[in-house]
């Protein structure tokens, strides 16, 4: 015998997607019970994205909890490209009339946990074996255990928020899915140290010996990355080594303002680009990480993941109030934005690393690249239009 819950949406997953929808449906009144696999302490720690387009700020003043990133965040009008040392700056204010806010996604998820903590959301932490069960039926359900206990929410719909290792797209039924994918031959190895950032502004660096990332998270803390072997580990990278391999690839003139220290965080990531379809399978919707990955260079994960968010809040709410339309087309508008960041996150990474298998003509063609982008507008809009975020479809 389990225990039974009821609820309107019930969401698995407890990063910033599934905690901004629950944000979202809570201010319309919509009900929502919120699962995870990990706690609280443990997501609010998790260090990762930390560029926020405008549409990202947006939506967070539109959820209530923007106010703390107003007065914390750090808005950027450009960011530099540097390749082999040589720099050109992206005037994203100039070029497109908008900016970026620097503020990190631990601090996002803390200003979400406090809205919904205060707003009395329903919680289920360190859950496992979640199951969405009968999808195609008017009584959804997701089953699954906590506190040695098997517990069923009988719900309207789902919403699949539960990342890349969720089960929520295994959901749909395989001969019903596809998914398209890339895997880089490197990963990021990032840093963060309480020193003040090289520079005001973020540096994305290609030189021979591998990327590099000059990015912040306050004026007081620097988060920075380096291009690394795949198999690599944090073992691997001494606090020398990672500092050594920085300031080479960052180029000399940026170096001469580097402040080193000991380091706090130290992780890896892999690079993927990954794209699952559809988005939606009767009563369960896919959204953020558990549908598509892009590789950081962008900074996109966080900001496409929230726009998908955006319109699955807004089909939701239209549902409750009579008009199924939107949520009838959920997949296919979504995805149609996914491809167009998942294009820009894939060039991006590939005009900025060093790949194994390259050699002297791919290397002459990346320079070509750099060279026509710091010498064009038309180029380098492109790039800014991107960054700052396209328009919700
Ligand atoms: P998340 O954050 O992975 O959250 C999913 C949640 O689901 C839980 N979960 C389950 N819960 C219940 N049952 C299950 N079976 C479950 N399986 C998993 C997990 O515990 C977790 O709490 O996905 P979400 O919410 O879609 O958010 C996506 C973003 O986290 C991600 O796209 C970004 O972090 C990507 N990213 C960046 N995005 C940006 O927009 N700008 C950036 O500057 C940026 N930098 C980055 C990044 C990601 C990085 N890493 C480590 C992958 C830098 C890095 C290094
Ligand atoms: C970060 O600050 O963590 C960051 C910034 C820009 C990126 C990726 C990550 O493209």
């Amino acid at each position: 015998m389990g225990l039974t819950h009821q609820t309107q949406v019930c969401i698995i997953g407890a990063g910033p997607s599934g905690l901004l929808l629950a944000q979202l449906l809570g201010l319309a009144g919509i009900e929502t019970i919120v699962l995870d696999r990990k706690d609280r302490a443990y997501i609010e720690g998790r260090v990762r994205a930390g560029v926020l387009e405008r549409g990202t700020v947006d939506a967070l003043e539109e959820a209530g909890v923007a106010d703390r990133l107003h007065r914390e965040g750090l808005p950027h009008t450009g960011f530099d490209l540097a390749f082999s040392g040589d720099r050109h700056r992206i005037d994203l204010q100039g070029l497109t009339g908008s900016s970026v806010m620097v503020y990190g996604q631990t601090e996002v998820t803390k200003d979400l946990f406090r809205a919904r903590h205060d707003a009395g959301q329903r919680f289920f932490f360190n859950v496992d074996q979640v199951v969405p069960k009968h999808l195609k039926t008017a009584q959804p359900q997701v089953q699954f255990q906590c506190d040695g206990q098997i517990h069923t929410i009988d719900c309207k719909f789902i919403a699949g928020c539960d990342g890349f290792h969720g089960v929520s797209r295994n959901a749909i039924p395989q001969n019903l899915r596809q998914a398209f994918e890339r895997v880089y031959p490197f990963g990021w190895l990032g840093i963060l140290v309480d020193a003040p950032p090289v520079s005001d502004e973020l540096i994305y660096a290609n030189h021979e010996d591998g990327f590099a990332l000059a990015s912040m998270r306050s004026p007081t803390r620097s988060r920075y990355y380096v291009q690394c072997d795949p198999g690599d580990t944090v073992a691997d990278w001494s606090d020398d080594r990672f500092w050594n391999a920085f300031a080479t690839r960052l180029g000399e003139q940026a170096a001469g303002q580097l402040q080193t220290g000991p380091s706090f965080e130290k992780s890896i990531a892999p690079l993927r680009s990954f794209v699952a379809e559809p988005m939606q399978y009767g009563a369960l919707f896919l959204a953020g990480d558990a549908a598509h990955i892009v590789p950081p260079t962008g900074a996109k994960g966080l900001n496409l993941a929230v726009a998908d968010v955006r319109q699955l809040s807004r089909a939701f709410i239209a549902h409750f109030k009579g008009n199924d339309d939107p949520l009838q087309t959920y997949s296919q508008r979504v995805l149609k934005r996914v491809w167009k960041v998942e294009r820009f996150s894939w060039q991006l990474s590939t005009l900025m690393h060093q790949f194994p298998d390259y050699g002297p003509f791919e290397r002459r063609m990346q320079r070509a690249e750099f060279d026509y982008i710091a010498s064009s507008e038309a180029a380098s809009t492109a790039i800014a239009e991107n960054y700052v975020g396209l328009p919700l479809e």
